[in-house]
């Protein structure tokens, strides 16, 4: 994948110095930190990481055949903008809005009915992930007849890797599943909101919209929002830009396995993930050698051995793709390639539709980069899912503004109602 031709000195700056490393004390700040986007112009931008090998730059994306974000530390601003190259600015001052982002919301429940519903202005704000936790707690208290929550192991770090099981008229795991996942790169924090949302509308709409109604009597909902809870928690204490999981590995200096480049399925393949464990695409030792791909990875096989995975998908940020398998081989179709690109082209008109956010779409490796031992690819081949994706949220492609990770909370509702509304068009067409 693209991210192997990065120089020594960037990857460092993007994994080691800044990602990877445990700060002694406190958290690590991005103060003063400028974020550009630069252009690569359909080249593969090793030109202009060479340029960059010897900042201590911050790497945001490894599709670098149009873009490349960085973010560039204060004492370097200047030195950065005498290269001249040819960018857009995502960010004035990263550790100002990510403090913006950081005035999390106070948890509250919804006081017009007399259940413990959590209340809409949830999406309003960020969240910390003990008040994650009783989000969903509430939620499954609300709606027993519906909804339950489950457990499928323990991460590292020993926190449960939960889920909510939600269903309908056919009683408790008689349908086929829908499985998402959020939250598998701790820094992607619009994944767990936009999961939060359909969650919630699907239990609070079911009595009342008929469409609704009609997609939860079909299907059993396994919902994780945070499959990788120890590096969620990682980026509220420590380090808000943190990827991967918070394992440690004897002989290793740096921290983390990126558990989407860790499933057993295609692992051993090379080109689609790093064997460095400094690198942010660092695939592990051995296939499925993380708790959570392992708790992931069973979990996964019983639902395939029970009543089969209808639909899956890995919400990820940023740069709203719908991509569509295979990750590991760029020329590799799925038996049923038309209908996934046909479903995928009508999910994005859905989206666009409803604020004009344009998702492009397609399959994974030709149309982002290649990787191995990817959830999608596991679950589409192993699992034997009709339709395993990979949604890439905002903010987006092209535009200046954008603030990669950081996504400003008053965008939280509008990503999670347009990827309701093409939601409820796949579920009925799926
Ligand atoms: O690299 C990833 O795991 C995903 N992108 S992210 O920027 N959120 O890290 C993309 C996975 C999709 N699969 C392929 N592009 N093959
Ligand atoms: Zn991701």
């Amino acid at each position: 994948m693209k991210v192997s031709g990065l120089t020594a000195a960037l990857l460092l700056g993007a994994t080691g110095a800044l990602a990877s490393a445990t700060p002694k004390v406190g958290k690590v700040s991005y103060d003063g930190y400028k974020a550009y986007r630069i252009a690569t112009s359909g080249k593969d931008a090793a030109a202009i990481k060479d340029k960059l090998a010897s900042f201590a730059a911050v790497q945001f994306n490894f599709d670098t055949q149009e873009h490349l974000d960085v973010a560039i530390a204060p004492e370097e601003v200047s030195a950065f903008e005498a290269l001249s190259l040819p960018t857009t600015i995502m960010s004035e001052d990263l550790g100002a809005e990510i403090a913006t982002e950081g005035n999390f919301g106070v948890y509250e429940k919804n006081v017009s009915t007399s259940a413990a519903v959590p209340s809409l202005t949830w999406f309003d704000a960020y969240h910390a992930y003990a008040d994650h936790i009783t989000f969903f707690n509430d939620l499954a208290a609300s709606f027993p007849q519906n909804s339950e929550i489950f457990t499928v192991g323990s991460s590292f770090q020993g926190r449960s890797i939960f889920g909510i099981h939600l269903w309908g008229s056919g009683g408790k795991g008689s349908k086929p599943a829908v499985y998402f996942h959020g939250t598998v790169h701790a820094r992607e924090w619009i994944t767990a909101k936009v999961v939060e949302y359909i969650t919630y509308k699907l239990l609070v709409d079911y009595s009342t919209d008929t469409a609704v109604k009609a997609i939860l009597d079909k299907y059993d909902f396994y919902i994780l929002p945070f499959v990788n809870p120890d590096g969620f928690v990682y980026t509220q204490s420590t380090n808000r830009l943190w990827r991967k999981n918070r394992q440690t590995r004897s002989g290793a200096s740096c921290v983390g396995t990126d558990v989407n480049r860790n499933w057993p399925y295609k692992w051993e393949l090379t080109g689609g993930a790093s064997t460095n464990p400094c690198d942010e695409t660092y695939k592990g030792a051995a296939a499925g050698d993380t708790p959570e791909n392992k708790a992931l990875t069973n979990f996964t096989l019983s639902l395939a051995n029970s009543k089969g995975i209808k639909l899956y998908i890995d919400w990820h940020s940023y740069g709203q793709y719908i991509l569509t398998p295979y990750g590991y081989n760029c020329q590799a179709r799925p038996a049923n390639q038309a209908r996934q690109n046909a479903l995928a082209q009508g999910l994005a008109n859905k989206i666009r539709e409803k604020y004009g956010t344009r998702f492009t779409y397609g399959p994974a490796c030709s149309t982002l980069y290649a990787t191995t031992g990817d959830s999608t690819d596991y679950i589409t081949d192993v699992a034997k899912a009709e339709f395993a994706w990979t949604i890439e949220l905002r903010p987006g492609g092209s535009s200046s503004g954008n603030n990669g990770f950081v996504l400003p909370a008053a965008q939280i509702l509008p990503s999670s109602v347009e990827q309701w509304e093409g939601m409820k068009y796949l579920l009925a067409n799926v």
